[in-house]
């Protein structure tokens, strides 16, 4: 694969985005939405502040507060027994097995635009914010639809009560309408298609399913982007392959003459994140045509080997031009990047069901 990494890259950084919180680091600006908008190319990333530690031994979780609508933070000690610090995202509660009790920082999504693809300024403040018992947590991992002249938002909602999608939606990347949780937790790697397919819109969802079943990529349909329906699970994880053990929905389906191309994430159970394609029949986007047998990125470059969490390449956005696919991606759960990929070897790539 004749894969062309811009030599901008990584193209926006942590050291490129002042912290919004006194106190705080950023840590990451990763897993961008992305939108052309007025002439621009826009960057919805996620933002990741981590409150900076007053002494050794100490640690601070970040929460939003609902009533003081802000972010406080949790004090916890660093030999405290009841909590395991071993993953740099979580903090997990040993004596329960309720998933993790806090994360180490909290994201928002803040913007970054340019008109040549390759060189962003980052807005001051953030976009969307978190907002709500559900987000408490944080929000995550945006993926930017355009319908018409709306663009609508899907990203993570993180909070004790688990990990659901909500929507927001904007016409000016300015302000934002909030729509709530369009899918419940455990679910991730929402991405709404950009039209109708005879009549329905049609969602890319991703359970994280705790009793039977594994994180795999499903897909429902809805008449209005709020209610979704009609279920099916669309494709499973590859035993021995990148994508053997969690895989999710990425960036926003582009509409080929072959069908859908849906380019998706995989990682393997040592966390490596790879990109890769599903085909998708285009009148009926629930019917897999061909996925592809080897990933169309992988984590080489040093800045995608090493970072926040290494060995990650995690895409929510591409955009389309002809024959070249200029995919944007968070790399190593630490920066953005781009690359530009062939359709037609993505294509060739794809071994047919
Ligand atoms: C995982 C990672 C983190 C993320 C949490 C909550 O641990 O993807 O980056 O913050 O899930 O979504």
């Amino acid at each position: 694969m004749n894969t062309v990494r811009y030599e901008q890259n990584p193209l926006v950084t942590p050291q490129d985005v002042k912290p919004y919180h006194e106190g705080y680091e950023v840590i990451g600006a990763f897993n961008a939405g992305i939108a052309v908008y007025g002439g621009e190319i826009l960057m919805l990333l996620r933002v990741a502040e981590r409150p900076i530690a007053p002494e050794p031994g100490i640690v601070l979780a970040p929460v939003y507060d609902e009533a003081a609508g802000a972010v406080g933070v949790t004090e916890i000690r660093a030999d405290d027994a009841r909590y395991d610090f071993s993953d740099p995202r979580v903090i997990r509660n040993v004596s329960t097995d309720a998933g993790f009790a806090y994360l180490t920082s909290i994201s928002y999504i803040r913007i970054a635009r340019s008109t040549d693809g390759r060189h962003f300024r980052v807005d001051d403040e953030p976009f969307l914010y978190p907002a709500g018992r559900f987000e408490t947590f944080g929000i995550e991992d945006p993926r930017v639809t355009q319908i018409g002249d709306t663009y609508y938002i899907v990203f993570s909602a993180v909070s004790p009560v688990g990990i659901g999608v909500a929507m927001a939606s904007t016409r000016d990347f300015r302000s934002a309408a909030r729509h709530g949780l369009i899918f419940g937790p455990d679910n991730k790697d929402v991405v709404l298609f950009p039209e109708k397919v005879n009549g329905k819109y049609y969602a890319l969802h991703r359970p994280t399913v705790r009793s039977v079943g594994r994180p795999e990529i499903w897909i429902a349909e809805s008449p209005d982007l709020l209610h979704w329906g009609n279920h099916k699970h669309l494709a499973g994880l590859r035993e021995g392959m990148w994508d053997s053990a969690r895989i999710g929905g990425g960036a926003v389906p582009l509409r080929t003459d072959k069908g859908w191309l849906a380019l998706y994430h995989g990682a393997t159970e040592d966390h490596r994140y790879c990109m890769g394609a599903l085909l998708l029949d285009a009148d009926d986007p629930s019917k897999v045509i061909a996925r592809s047998a080897a990933p169309v990125l992988e984590p080489e470059a040093d800045y995608e080997r090493n970072g926040f969490f290494g060995g990650v390449v995690f895409s929510c956005g591409a955009i389309a031009r002809g024959d070249k696919v200029k995919m944007y991606y968070g790399a190593a759960d630490t920066s953005m990047a781009c690359a530009e990929l062939s359709l037609g070897e993505i294509m060739e790539g794809l071994v047919y069901e």
